[in-house]
């Protein structure tokens, strides 16, 4: 089978992961769209250089936070790109070719391992090399079990957790679970709850996990800049009654998180930034549920065109009768939020942040953009635009 021929399977079945040559999805010189509009003015280059990274990632919140914004609606109105349409097709043709597909992403899933009842997870935090695409240079960031998000960890209602962290950094650490009841001496409050874990050394957390739904670990400790660098990841909680959990109370098909930052390599989902970003892709009639998780500094209102979004639980807590629908929903800083989504409608639906700084420049999409492809057999041909591949599919992470 060609590769064109491979990737229009993919499209047709929802088939497994697409290994695209990196190769392939080479950069026009000149553009950066994951960086976002930063890159253009230089202020966020350096998060694309790995020997500028640490700096830019240890600055004040203020500055880290004004290196982000510096592109001033007046500034995107200077001209930056010689020719906009065809750096941003570049773009959503290295998308459609299935550049999320090549190379790991974080947020892979944790089994624990049983010891006498208790689900014991080993974690180790690090310094690592991030691609936030397939082409620009790596970040110098931090992450757990070397990725980032970290490990996708998962338990039941009602689980004896014990975590253990080894911290391989050169600097001290801590770890909360955002979200979590728990005893206080395990919230992972360095000088308030624990001392720091030192470089080199170790901590235990121990708790039962009491509160069901999407909650988050990381850092807590110069957590500006180690959470900014990538010490976040996914904690959830299912319900111990097999009805309440989403694939039987909502027929959810796929259960898919979905963490955002803000910080270094701008404006990421799941640690990527467009073009590197997961196109969700579902079959016509499926019900998806997505978890949003906000571990940057700033809202992001996400907005799905082509079907609406019901959103059915906060921070872990199910809203009940107090569920309503929307298409672009606002998530502030340590927010959980959980949808379900009717894949009822076949299309390319374009699936990104509503603050265009964090979205479009120039030179075309960057940083907060994706798709949710419908799948139709039927339909399959009007989801390809002229000339261009078809999506490759990406296996979105399953709870
Ligand atoms: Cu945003």
């Amino acid at each position: 089978m060609t590769r064109r021929g491979l990737l229009r399977a993919g499209v047709l079945t929802g088939g497994g992961l697409v290994a695209v040559a990196v190769a392939a999805c080479a950069k026009p010189a000149g553009v950066g769209w994951t960086l976002g509009p930063t890159a253009t003015s230089g202020t966020a280059a350096a998060g694309a250089s790995p020997s500028a990274a640490p700096a830019a990632s240890s600055a004040a919140p203020t500055a880290a936070a004004s290196a982000e914004m510096s592109h001033a609606p007046s500034a995107s109105a200077a001209p930056q790109s010689t020719d906009h349409d065809a750096n941003a097709k570049a773009g959503v043709d290295r998308f459609l070719g299935g550049e999320a597909a090549s190379y790991p992403m974080g947020n892979q899933p944790l089994e624990p391992r049983l010891e006498n009842g208790v689900k014991v997870f080993e974690m180790t935090i690090d310094e690592i090399e991030h691609r936030i695409d397939a082409v620009l240079p790596p970040v110098k960031a931090l992450g757990y079990n070397g990725m980032w998000p970290g490990p996708r960890l998962t338990v039941t209602e009602g689980d004896k957790i014990r975590a253990i962290f080894k911290n391989n950094l050169k600097e001290s650490t801590g770890v909360h679970f955002h979200g979590q009841r728990l005893p206080n001496a395990m919230d992972g409050v360095p000088h308030i709850t624990q001392e720091p874990i030192p470089a080199g050394g170790s901590f235990t957390y121990e708790f039962t996990a009491k509160t069901v739904g999407s909650h988050m670990y990381h850092s807590h400790h110069n957590a500006t800049d180690q959470v900014g660098r990538g010490l976040l990841g996914a904690f959830i909680v299912q319900p111990k009654a097999p009805a309440e959990r989403y694939d039987q109370l909502y027929g959810a098909s796929q259960d898919i998180v979905w963490i955002s930052n803000d910080t270094l390599g701008g404006f990421t989902i799941n640690g990527r930034g467009f073009p590197a970003t997961a196109p969700i892709v579902a079959k016509l009639g499926d019900k998806i549920v997505i978890r949003f998780m906000n571990e940057g500094q700033m809202m992001h209102p996400w907005h799905l065109h082509g079907v609406p979004m019901r959103v059915v639980a906060r921070d872990g807590y199910p809203l009940g009768a107090a569920a309503f629908t929307c298409d672009t929903l606002g998530v502030n800083p340590g927010e959980r939020w959980d949808v379900v989504i009717d894949c009822d409608e076949p299309g390319a639906w374009a699936f990104h942040c509503h603050i265009l700084q964090h979205a479009e420049g120039m030179d075309g999409m960057y940083g907060m953009v994706t798709a949710l492809v419908v799948q139709d057999a039927a339909a399959a041909v009007s989801l390809q635009r002229a000339g261009a591949p078809a999506f490759a599919c990406v296996i979105p992470t399953k709870v």
